[in-house]
C-alpha cells in the first residue's frame, strides 16, 4: 500500500520526480508562450480536445501545471487552475458560472476589490448581487432562492475577520442548487479545507500566504476537474486572459515549500500579539479567531487548525489615533497586502475598502476606525516593541 503522505512533503514533492528531468532537483521553468505540434494533425486534435498536450501559454503551460497539481493535493480538490491574480481568479471563476438573470449570494463583507467587482463587473452585466450576512447561516435558508446560482463568501473576511460556518452554508445551498465559491486566501489550506467541508470551489490570492515572500502577485482556483476544465478555457482564456506567468508559478512552488512551516509560526506570534493588544489600554475591540471573547471562537475551533494571523482591531481614539499610530511605527510596514514575512499594517477604511462608499462600509461592518494588522515572521518580541513605543507615546 502507498503511503500517503503528509501536508508539508506533498507541498515539497507531490507531482514531480527529479529523475523525468534530468535529475533537476528544482522543476524547470518552462519561458515559452507556445509549443511545438508533432505534425498538423496533433495540433488540429488538441485544440478539438481530442488529444493531451500544451498549446499555448495562455492556456497551459508545464510549469504553472505542476504548481496547479500541487495546489489541488493541498486543497484536497480534483483539479487547480493557475491565474494572474486573485482578482484574476474570482473573475474568472463568477464570469464562468454566472449569466445574466442568475442571483450569487455574497456574504455583507467582501475584500474592496471584490466588493467592487460585484457592483461594476457582475451587476452591469445583469446578475443580481444579493448581500447577505452568512454568519448566520438561517439568513441563506431566507434568501435563497432558484435564481440563486451561487454562494461566494471570505472566512476568515477581509477585514474585519467574521467567519463563515463552511459545512452548513454548502449543505443549505446545495439544497437549493447552488455552487458554493470560498475566498481562502487567509486561512491558507494548511489552517482550512473549505472542499473537504462541501465547497465546491476554492479561490486565493496566492500574493499572500502561499507565495508568503511579498514578491509576486498570483491567484489560485481549485474545484471538480470538469469545472476547472471550464474556467480555464472559457474564464482564463477567453474572458479575462488573466494567465499566470511561469516565473510567478515558480516563486508560488519556492512559497508552497515552507507554507506549514511559516504558517505555524505566523500563528503562534499573532496569538500573543492579539493577546497583548486586547490587554492594552489605548486598544478597543480586537477581532482575532483565537481568543476566547471572538464572537465566533468556537467555530474557529471547529473549522480552523490554528486561528490565522490577521487581526483587526480599533483604538479607543477612532481613526485619528489609529493614523498616528500607523505613522509612528518603526519595523510594522504601512502597506496593503498580507502573509508576508514583513509585519504589514493598513487602514481599511481608506486603503482596502476605500472601493466601498462611507455608507456601504457602515452596512457592511467595517467602522472607520478598524486597523488591520498582518503578523510577520519577525521575532514576536520585536513585533510587540514597535506596536508598544507606538501605542504609548505620549499624544
Ligand atoms: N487584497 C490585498 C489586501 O487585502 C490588496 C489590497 S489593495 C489593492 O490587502
Amino acid at each position: 500500500m502507498t503511503h500517503a503522505k503528509g501536508f508539508a512533503s506533498r507541498a515539497i514533492h507531490h507531482a514531480y520526480d527529479p529523475l523525468d528531468h534530468e535529475g533537476a532537483l528544482t522543476p524547470p521553468l518552462h519561458l515559452t508562450s507556445t509549443f511545438a505540434f508533432e505534425t498538423a494533425e496533433a495540433g488540429g486534435e488538441m485544440f478539438a480536445g481530442e488529444r493531451q498536450g500544451h498549446i499555448y501559454s495562455r492556456i497551459s503551460n508545464p510549469t504553472l501545471d505542476l504548481l496547479e497539481q500541487r495546489i489541488a493535493t493541498l486543497e484536497g480538490a480534483e483539479a487547480g487552475l493557475a491565474l494572474s491574480s486573485g482578482m484574476g481568479a474570482i473573475t474568472a471563476v463568477l464570469w464562468t458560472l454566472l449569466s445574466p438573470g442568475d442571483e450569487v449570494i455574497v456574504d455583507k463583507t467582501l475584500y474592496g476589490c471584490t466588493f467592487s467587482y460585484m457592483r461594476h463587473g457582475l451587476a452591469k452585466w445583469g446578475v443580481t448581487i444579493t448581500h447577505v450576512d452568512l454568519t448566520d447561516p438561517e439568513n441563506l435558508k431566507t434568501a435563497i432562492s432558484d435564481k440563486t446560482r451561487v454562494v461566494y463568501f471570505e472566512t476568515p473576511a477581509n477585514p474585519n475577520m467574521r467567519l463563515v460556518d463552511i459545512a452548513t452554508v454548502s449543505e443549505i445551498a446545495h439544497g437549493a442548487g447552488a455552487s458554493v465559491v470560498v475566498d481562502n486566501t487567509y486561512a491558507t489550506p494548511y489552517l482550512t479545507r473549505p472542499i473537504e467541508m462541501g465547497a465546491d470551489i476554492v479561490l486565493h490570492s496566492a500574493t499572500k500566504y502561499l507565495g508568503g515572500h511579498g514578491d509576486v502577485v498570483a491567484g489560485l482556483v481549485v474545484g471538480g476537474a470538469e469545472q476547472i476544465a471550464e474556467i480555464r478555457l472559457y474564464g482564463m482564456k477567453d474572458m479575462t486572459g488573466a494567465v499566470m506567468a511561469p516565473f510567478n508559478a515558480m516563486l508560488i512552488l519556492r512559497g508552497l515549500k515552507t507554507l506549514a512551516l511559516r504558517m505555524d509560526r505566523h500563528c503562534a506570534s499573532a496569538q500573543v500579539v492579539a493577546e497583548w493588544l486586547a490587554a492594552h489600554p489605548a486598544v478597543g475591540e480586537v477581532y482575532f479567531p483565537g481568543l476566547p471573547s471572538f464572537a465566533q471562537h468556537e467555530l474557529a475551533n471547529r473549522q480552523m487548525a490554528q486561528p490565522g494571523a490577521m487581526i483587526a482591531f480599533e483604538l479607543k481614539g477612532g481613526m485619528d489615533a489609529g493614523r498616528a499610530m500607523m505613522n509612528r511605527l518603526n519595523m510594522i510596514a504601512r502597506a496593503v497586502s498580507l502573509g508576508d514575512a514583513e509585519t504589514l499594517i493598513q487602514h481599511p477604511a481608506s486603503m482596502t475598502h476605500s472601493t466601498y462608499t462611507p455608507e456601504e462600509r457602515a452596512e457592511h461592518g467595517i467602522s472607520d476606525g478598524l486597523v488591520r494588522l498582518s503578523v510577520g515572521l519577525e521575532e514576536v518580541e520585536d513585533i510587540l516593541a514597535d506596536l508598544a513605543q507606538s501605542l504609548d507615546a505620549p499624544q
